[in-house]
């Protein structure tokens, strides 16, 4: 679906004025400080976060899904509202397929309508977390990691697979979460399991075109209750520095045990040219996956200060970091969840790019730690939507996704095309 561009502008006719306002007078605000707006405006359409084709499906709890009605029903039905996404939010570049709940039966055109909203693949995600119908070998005790070498091989064959498809449509980057693991001392042996899967890595490291890059992502639990494989970040940086310097760590915000302090690992992995990936979410209890910057706006905005002074000064040579939304809508509109999300992202970065660093640095020299704390809350204390509104303007989006996606009734127009009562294949 794409929206004229009559209706957008239609829509932000009546609300462009008071917009005016409010923007003229933070711009001021701001430059008075220092601060280039039009550097910022122009930093934000790099910002590009990746939907993954999963989260459009139906919602619910944990334990069980409700449907709203109108989901996608195929992978092209989902580039279709990731692609409404982007051209109402303009920071949704990119999407991330999953195999093999997103197979691509005709990459051709799946890879031209991508194009056609403004849309390129990101990291292609394999799964080895959860037994197919069609497949050999279970999955049950583990997968790069199995004691029996069958099962790994066919884990491995997988991940090439995965590659593969992500030849066709232009992805440059594989995303492996390895859900191994043990639910019971003494069920595994936790250094054979490691070196299994140093092993099965290898394997797909070496199959990975030399364009590529791997992302080895971490969780402390779940899904099993024991122990995990790759459990924190220094197991997937050990395992990326074994592997080349084509792997990578990828950060989950909500793969951490409570009030782990994640900003750090993100300035030491930038400090060591290892961050590959970072996934949002929020988490109150544990990997609740609930909408970004809904439970701790600060500590996102802690981790983007991190990410704007390491790549400023990227000592480490560490690559463009590959975002995604990695959460789950619940029991809300998909569509609206992911729009609400890519608005906190986008804002938490806006405030760390309108931290002093120069005075950061300077207090911080000094040992002062209450003007190092006026310096951050000066910045998180902004309201700087309406430069985030700015920026929508100028890309021909409406001021407010959320607003406009509600009067326009797009999940009512989806429920007629596609239906009240739809299965959509994900989590
Ligand atoms: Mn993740």
């Amino acid at each position: 679906m794409r929206i004229g561009q009559h209706t957008i502008e239609a829509f932000n006719e009546g609300e462009i004025q008071e917009h005016q306002r409010s923007f003229s007078f933070l711009k001021e605000q701001l430059e008075r400080q220092g601060f280039d707006v039009e550097r910022i405006l122009t930093q934000l359409a790099e910002l590009q976060i990746a939907i993954p084709t999963w989260a459009l499906g139906q919602g619910g709890t944990r334990f069980g899904r409700f449907s709203i009605g109108g989901q996608p029903r195929n992978l092209n039905e989902k580039i279709a509202d990731i692609g409404l996404i982007h051209q109402l939010t303009q920071v949704a570049g990119r999407l991330s397929l999953h195999i093999p709940w997103d197979i691509p039966s005709q990459p051709e055109e799946s890879k031209k309508l991508a194009d056609n909203y403004g849309l390129a693949f990101d990291a292609v995600n394999s799964n080895t977390f959860q037994d197919q119908s069609d497949q050999l070998h279970s999955y049950k005790h583990g997968s790069l990691s199995h004691v029996d070498e069958a099962v790994r091989r066919q884990a491995i064959d997988h991940n090439k697979e995965v590659i593969d498809y992500g030849k066709m449509l232009g992805s440059k980057s594989l995303t492996v979460w390895l859900a191994d693991g043990s639910n019971h001392p003494g069920q595994s042996n936790l250094r054979t399991a490691l070196l299994n899967t140093l092993d099965s890595l290898r394997q797909i490291y070496d199959y990975m075109p030399e364009d590529w890059q791997l992302f080895i992502e971490y969780k402390p639990f779940e899904p099993y209750f024991y122990s995990t494989v790759i459990p924190d970040w220094g197991t997937s940086m050990y395992l990326a520095n074994a592997l080349g310097h084509r792997a990578f760590t990828l950060v989950d915000l909500g793969h951490h045990l409570p009030n782990t302090n994640i900003e750090q690992i993100v300035s030491n992995l930038i400090t060591f040219g290892k961050l590959g990936g970072f996934h949002f979410n929020d988490s109150k209890y544990a990997d609740d996956d609930v909408s970004v910057g809904s439970i701790k706006p600060y500590q996102l905005f802690l981790i983007f200060s991190e990410i704007v002074q390491g790549m400023a000064n990227n000592i480490g040579h560490n690559p463009a970091i590959a975002y995604m939304i990695d959460a789950s809508h619940n029991i809300k509109d998909p569509i609206l969840d992911l729009i609400q999300s890519l608005d906190q992202i986008a804002i938490a970065y806006i405030k760390a790019s309108i931290i002093d660093y120069k005075a950061l640095n300077e207090v911080q020299l000094e040992n002062d730690s209450v003007q190092a704390a006026e310096i951050l809350n000066n910045a998180f204390s902004f309201d700087v939507r309406p430069l985030l509104r700015e920026y929508r303007l100028r890309n021909r989006a409406p001021l407010d996704a959320v607003a406009f996606y509600r009067q326009q009734n797009i999940r009512k127009l989806w429920i007629e095309d596609r239906g009240s009562v739809v299965e959509s294949s994900g989590l």
